[in-house]
């Protein structure tokens, strides 16, 4: 019967140390739900060339240059790296190109129709 009260007493004074923690913990988890998959096809290449996501997102890329975007995994011309991570067709200039990432890795991909133009999207 005492050991069941020190076990009570014990649980207690952890739940009270746990939400002593500092504050300013939870701010830095807002910021990272909050930021926009986005990745900006121009005539310079793909912005940002690395991006960083969670397990299950989706990133949207973007052609805003002036010639078409064909987003496909490395390697150039096989794509054998992540074969679905592959548009499939020229996506022309306005157009997006959605892809969701299931797992986790890193996925180094090019423009099939200007393979000097790459990127990397990094899932964690
Ligand atoms: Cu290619």
């Amino acid at each position: 019967m005492a050991l069941a009260v020190l076990v009570v007493i014990g649980v207690f004074a952890f739940i009270m140390f746990k939400n002593r923690k500092p504050e300013t913990s939870s701010f830095s988890t807002a910021e990272q739900t909050s930021q926009e998959n986005k990745v900006t096809y121009t005539n310079s290449g793909y912005s940002p060339s690395e991006l960083k996501v969670e397990v299950g997102a989706t990133v949207t890329f973007i052609n805003q240059s002036d010639s078409n975007m064909w987003t496909a995994s490395n390697p150039h011309p096989i794509h054998t790296d992540h074969p679905a991570f592959d548009s499939r067709r020229a996506v022309t200039k306005g157009e997006t190109y959605e892809f969701t990432f299931e797992e986790t890795g890193t996925y180094d991909y090019h423009n099939h129709l200007s393979p000097q133009h790459e990127g990397t999207i990094k899932v964690e």
